[in-house]
């Protein structure tokens, strides 16, 4: 019988027509060659590798996800391979901003920004989250006001991803008319983002507050499509999806690691992976990547079909994540003292985890969609 890929038990990988599969490879490619070498020293300084963007934006990464589903998620599971902080850089860029350009701005905004936007020049990020509670979007106070041809925007989000590095931000403000998506560009007054410092967890990739204090945007950098909190809902629902296969790769990276480290590591006189106290460990993460990987491309399977619903998104980010989570802190032991330092890869996914089980709804929350698609009772 021919010996199974251990990261890939299900072959998944047969399920992916040739395109796929050859832009998968070479992301992956782009991961071990570029980005794997120089992660762990910008997790070690809190610096994103702003480095590699142009390459990301040439393999056609940034913009993939708003059109096709299995090459742009198992990108997510290659980046993530590597460290959420690259897969995070893609999802904002992508799903959280150029999609809502796409599904709801203009077509003079989709030529001003998109291509841009998809070369890697125009740099985006989403601000949806508030400091005093990001579970609850709809009790935003961020406002915006008509004034003549133009909308006044007072407020500020919290832990938004790309927001120093961002020349637009798309940013969600109550109206008279319901919650809006304006664009707000680098440079316009009263428009400020401040870096958050010491964070523990995605420590490559930028984490800012947003301060708006009177900025004026015209009228025309208003996402006209869509009013209500299904505009940045929906955004969720394509950047989830994404999510759903980036975990995969966290999982995968900290796995294979351990499969190296048990097998080279001799204790008691015999190798580390020849007890069964660690293969059963082994075992057990390798089913939980496997049940995960056909999750979420049976999830894609609707995406593409275009009936996936987001309780169906939220099974699977949760379940995914948390499988990772897991995996991630269990490999972190059985690598021992080794695994305190980030010279091996399962410390840093394992804090950079604490945030995607916390972003793009915590893990609670998912839940709770969960439990009112079965009650019909709205618990939150
Ligand atoms: P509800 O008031 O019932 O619904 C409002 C409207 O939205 C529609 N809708 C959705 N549409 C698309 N996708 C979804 N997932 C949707 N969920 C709801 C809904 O049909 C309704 O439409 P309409 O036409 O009737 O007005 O809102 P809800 O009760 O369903 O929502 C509650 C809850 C808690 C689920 C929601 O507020 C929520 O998801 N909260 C969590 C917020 C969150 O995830 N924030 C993430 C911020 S961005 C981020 O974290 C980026 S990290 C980036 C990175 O680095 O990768
Ligand atoms: P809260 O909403 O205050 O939740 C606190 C705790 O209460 C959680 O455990 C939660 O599960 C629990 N809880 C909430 N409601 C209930 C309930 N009804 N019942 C029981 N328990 C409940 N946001 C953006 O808009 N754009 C970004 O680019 C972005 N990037 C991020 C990057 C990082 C690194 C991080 C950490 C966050 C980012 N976020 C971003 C914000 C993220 O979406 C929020 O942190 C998340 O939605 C949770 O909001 P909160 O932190 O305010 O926690």
């Amino acid at each position: 019988m021919a010996k199974l890929n251990p990261f890939d038990l299900y072959d998944v990988a047969s399920l992916l027509s040739e395109e796929e599969l050859m832009i998968k490879d070479s992301v992956a490619r782009f991961v071990d060659e570029r980005a794997m070498p120089v992660i762990a020293k910008h997790f070690d300084e809190a610096t994103f590798p702003q480095e590699l963007v142009p390459e990301i934006a040439e393999m056609g990464l940034l913009g993939s996800s708003i059109e096709g589903y299995g090459c742009a998620g198992l990108n997510c599971q290659e980046m993530e391979r590597c460290d959420s902080g690259l897969r995070s850089f893609v999802s904002v860029q992508s799903s959280l901003c150029m999609y809502p350009i796409y599904a709801y701005g203009s077509e003079e905004q989709k030529q001003r920004w998109l291509p841009g936007m998809a070369a890697g020049e125009i740099i985006g990020c989403f601000g949806l989250t508030e400091s005093h509670g990001g579970s609850d979007p709809a009790n935003m106070k961020t406002h915006a006001r008509r004034d003549g041809d133009d909308w006044i925007v007072n407020g500020s989000k919290m832990w938004i991803t790309n927001g120093n590095l961002a020349d637009i931000a798309i940013v969600w403000a109550k109206t008279e008319q319901g919650i809006m998506g304006f664009v707000l560009e680098k440079g316009m007054s009263g428009f400020e983002a401040r870096e958050i410092k010491s964070k523990m967890s995605l420590r490559a990739s930028v984490t800012s507050e947003l301060y708006f204090d009177n900025v004026r945007v015209p009228e025309a950098n208003r996402l006209p499509n869509v009013v209500g909190l299904k505009g940045p809902l929906g955004c969720l629902t394509q950047a989830r999806y994404g999510i759903t296969w980036g975990p995969i790769g966290s999982a995968i990276a900290c796995l294979s690691e351990v499969i190296d480290y048990t097998s080279d590591r001799v204790l008691f006189g015999r190798p580390l992976a020849a007890n069964q106290a660690i293969q059963l460990r082994l075992a057990d993460m390798a089913r939980r990547i496997t049940s995960a990987q056909l999750l979420s491309l049976q999830l894609g399977r609707m995406k593409d079909a275009g009936t996936m619903q987001p309780t169906q998104v939220s099974i699977a980010k949760w379940n995914n994540v948390r499988m990772a989570l897991d995996i991630a802190r269990d490999c972190r032991d059985i690598l021992g003292g080794s695994g305190i330092t980030t010279e091996y890869h399962a410390i840093r996914h394992m804090l950079n985890l604490e945030s995607v089980i916390t972003y793009e709804g915590t893990e609670t929350v998912h839940q709770l969609v969960v439990g009112r698609e079965l009650t019909g009772i709205n618990a939150f």
